[in-house]
């Protein structure tokens, strides 16, 4: 007879709970929580909604929240493991300096601000306020990122601020600014279940934003067409109609070979390009110089494909075109992005029903974090830091004068340039982990131990942070209240669930605690909860592009989310953009772009014969400092490994699994081969969630698209050999 089984309780009695992974304040119970709080999942640009289960001040659980209409209770694997975060043995719980021959020791919040403060007042008087730099991340809400952007010109008084959307979306942001004149995907999801064809170039939905996959099923079940441009034939493209599997960084040919042959079969909407938009003859120009033959060779795509995929687009009465990094991670990521928008404005499908264009953003609140003041080059509303009007507005919001305000500063890939060449001396950081996540890690890891000083805020050690003086341990998303964008546009509450645990604290009260050390309390001390920054931000954003002056945290919690632009109280909010085909940019027209094809930095040649290309894994989150700690999710991915097709494998003699070394001009790794028939045959790709030895940003290129400053993560070469296990 087979046993009973041993209970739980029995066994914790017996044995107790492992006491490693015992949180702070012990284990509690996993159901019976004392609350749920409805916020949304801090990983992707979907932004998910989700319910938090809450007991004794930690959280336990989740639980599907049904009625938010973005998800309807569906998440992806990383939705549903977010919550183990909190309690994880490796959250930081107090401020920590890093003593040479011993490493990290915990000390004093009074220490830890003190030194950071003194180190940077040092630097500033030896080399001026721009030799200290902030980078910032958009994990944070809006209500931090704006703060950070005030902070960091008023409190730092730096102009060197830039933030990791700069790895992400500012190709798309740079590319929608110039044909629309304003930086949103144009429709809400919606609009995708009632377009005819959709034509997805450079994005692996499946894995990087899941739910668009139920939104575009929705759109198959009513017989839409689907055309996936992807080297690989990613979980969505194995369902679709058209695959085009484009060589690595030479989209923007096969993107001027489709809009000539919308030309040459007369698919071009003439009436729309006559009325709406400027630029079509340049463009149009600029497609009938690339044969097709040319457009083939380049790309890799056949031409009757092309011809296909032009006709399957020209042809539907509705559409809908998104785009994510594999096009826009390019040195021609912003030649890439308005080549898509040229398709779009050619055949004149947008601002209504069924008819909509997005770039699919990547980050949590890459949509808000890319609006409000963050980058290098904006300030709140996603006004133009070198415009005087802009300036001056600002100037009234914040209570400076312009001499107060610093100009443009450097982008964040610049920024560790400049570290590199000694010019910027100190640096603060929140939110983001270059070392893993910018190209040529080894370059990055110099710069890294240049400087004199580094102050790094995050609720993990993650790698870069190892090469920090001072880590101050900040909060989880459920730690604060706030607000976020969605990839549609959709600002929404992030509720706080939970307090800091241990000495933690709200990155909130870092910021307004080194600003008022640093003796700028007067731009700050007003701030005393998250919606006093949201107020201010609603103003500073109003008369902006994006303008939130209309959305209130009530709003937001009423409606179930409020879409931007909202420039009034009494204002519904614009899910889709463009219902007035009167566009933001100055003549009121949206604008094609003429491009020219230019070939990428390295082509393959003896010495470095295969292309590699670089992305996710559905249960990895960028850098992976978060879903790395996450066990259910480590077990879908433990390692990254080498995709490479069979015919590739069999020249150099790899089979499955076997290891196989990567080298390219910067560095190498030795990973397993996954050996799988979804990929071209003259491209390997690595996932990139890994650091040290096994980052696929040791091979890739620091270079960089002249426009967005994006670097080039979708195109480096390498040889490849097998290799033994490494040790
Ligand atoms: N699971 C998971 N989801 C995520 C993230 C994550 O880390 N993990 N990160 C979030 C963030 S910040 C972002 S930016 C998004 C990214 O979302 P995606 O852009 O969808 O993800 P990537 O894997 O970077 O690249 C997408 C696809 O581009 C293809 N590709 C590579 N080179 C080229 C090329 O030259 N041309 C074309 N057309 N395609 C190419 C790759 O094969 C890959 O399938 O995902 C978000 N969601
Ligand atoms: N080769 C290659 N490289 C890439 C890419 C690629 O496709 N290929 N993709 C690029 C893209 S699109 C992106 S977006 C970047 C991302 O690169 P990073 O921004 O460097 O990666 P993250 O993992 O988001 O690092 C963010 C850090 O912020 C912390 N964090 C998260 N939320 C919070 C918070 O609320 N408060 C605080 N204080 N800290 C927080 C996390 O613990 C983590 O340590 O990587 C880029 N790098
Ligand atoms: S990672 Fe993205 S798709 Fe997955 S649950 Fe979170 S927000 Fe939704
Ligand atoms: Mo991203």
């Amino acid at each position: 007879m087979a046993k009973p089984p041993v209970s739980v309780e029995k066994l914790i009695e017996d044995f107790g709970p492992h006491p490693a992974h015992t949180p702070p304040g012990g284990w509690v119970g996993r159901d019976d929580p004392d609350k749920l709080v409805k916020t949304h999942c801090c990983f992707c640009g979907m932004q998910c909604g989700i319910q938090l289960k809450v007991k004794k001040d930690q959280v336990i659980g989740f639980e599907p929240w049904e009625e938010f209409p973005f998800n309807k209770g569906k998440l992806c694997p990383k939705g549903v493991k977010r919550y183990l975060q909190g309690g994880h043995p490796d959250r930081l719980l107090n401020p920590m300096k890093n003593v040479p021959g011993q490493g990290f020791i915990s000390i004093s919040w009074e220490e830890a601000f003190s030194t950071t403060i003194k180190a940077i007042q040092d630097v500033r008087a030896k080399n001026g306020k721009d030799s200290v730099a902030f980078l910032s991340g958009v994990s944070l809400t809006n209500e931090k990122s704006y703060l950070i952007g005030k902070f960091a010109r008023l409190g730092l008084q730096t102009a060197n601020l830039d933030y990791n959307g700069r790895l992400c979306m500012v190709s798309a942001g740079a590319g929608n600014k110039k044909a629309f004149g304003l930086d949103r995907a144009s429709n809400y999801w919606e609009d995708i279940v009632h377009a005819e064809v959709i034509l997805l170039a450079g994005t692996n939905v499946a894995e990087c934003s899941p739910i668009t996959t139920d939104y575009i099923w929705r759109a198959r079940d009513r017989g839409a067409k689907l055309i996936v441009i992807d080297p690989r034939v990613t979980p969505i493209a194995r369902t679709c109609d058209l695959h085009l599997p484009v060589l690595p960084g030479t989209d923007s040919a096969l993107l001027l070979g489709i809009l000539r042959v919308l030309i040459e079969e007369g698919l071009t909407n003439e009436e729309f390009i006559a009325e709406y938009t400027s630029g079509w003859e340049e463009t149009k120009a600029a497609a009938l110089a690339l044969p097709l033959e040319e457009a083939s060779r380049i790309s890799g795509i056949k031409v009757e494909d092309i011809v296909r995929a032009g006709k399957m687009w020209g042809e539907a009465k509705t559409s809908f075109l998104m785009h994510a990094r594999g096009i826009e991670h390019s040195s021609k990521g912003v030649d890439n992005v308005v080549s898509c928008i040229n398709l779009v404005l050619a055949t004149g499908r947008i601002g209504r029903k069924g008819c909509g264009y997005a770039t699919i953003t990547g980050q949590g609140n890459g949509q808000g974090g890319r609006e409000h003041g963050h980058k290098c080059d904006q300030l709140p509303g996603n006004r133009d830091i070198s415009n005087p009007a802009h300036r001056e507005y600002i100037c009234s919001v914040w209570g400076c004068t312009d001499e107060e305000l610093p100009g443009k500063g450097h982008t964040a890939p610049e920024i560790m340039e400049m570290i590199h060449a000694g010019e910027i001396k100190a640096l603060i950081s929140i939110c983001f982990n270059p070392l893993v996540s910018l190209p040529d890690s080894n370059f990055t890891r110099e710069a890294l131990n240049k400087l004199e000083h580094y102050t790094a805020i995050d609720f993990f050690l993650n790698e870069t942070a190892h090469h920090a003086d001072i880590v101050m341990a900040g909060s989880l998303h459920e730690e604060e209240e706030g607000t976020s964008t969605s990839a549609e546009g959709r600002v929404i509450r992030i509720k706080k669930a939970v307090n800091p645990p241990g000495n933690a604290k709200a990155d909130t009260d870092i910021i307004l605690e080194l600003a008022r050390r640093l003796g700028r309390s007067k731009f700050f001390d007003h701030f005393k909860t998250s919606e006093d920054i949201f107020n201010e931000l609603r103003v500073a954003s109003k008369g902006g592009t994006a303008d939130y002056f209309g959305i209130t945290y009530e709003r937001i919690e009423n409606e179930l989310g409020v879409f931007w632009p909202c420039p009034e109280i009494g204002h519904p909010g614009t899910p889709r953009l463009w219902e007035d085909l009167k566009f933001k940019t100055p003549d009121g027209k949206a604008h094609f772009n003429a491009v020219k094809y230019r070939p990428p930095l390295e082509e393959p040649d003896d010495e470095y014969p295969v292309v590699l290309t670089t992305g996710r894994v559905v249960s990895h989150y960028l850098s992976g400092t978060q879903t790395r700690r996450i066990g259910g999710l480590v077990d879908l991915c433990p390692d990254p490994y080498v995709e490479i097709h069979p015919t590739l494998a069999a020249r150099y003699g790899i089979a499955d699994k076997d290891w196989m070394r990567v080298t390219s001009r910067r560095g190498e790794v030795v990973l397993q081969a996954k050996v799988v028939t979804t990929i071209r045959p003259d491209t390997v790709f690595i996932p990139y969630h890994w650091p040290g030895r096994k980052a696929a940003n040791n091979l890739t290129i620091r270079s960089y698209d002249p426009v967005s400053g994006i670097p080039e993560y979708k195109r480096a070469c390498v040889k490849i050999e097998k290799s033994e296990p490494p040790q």
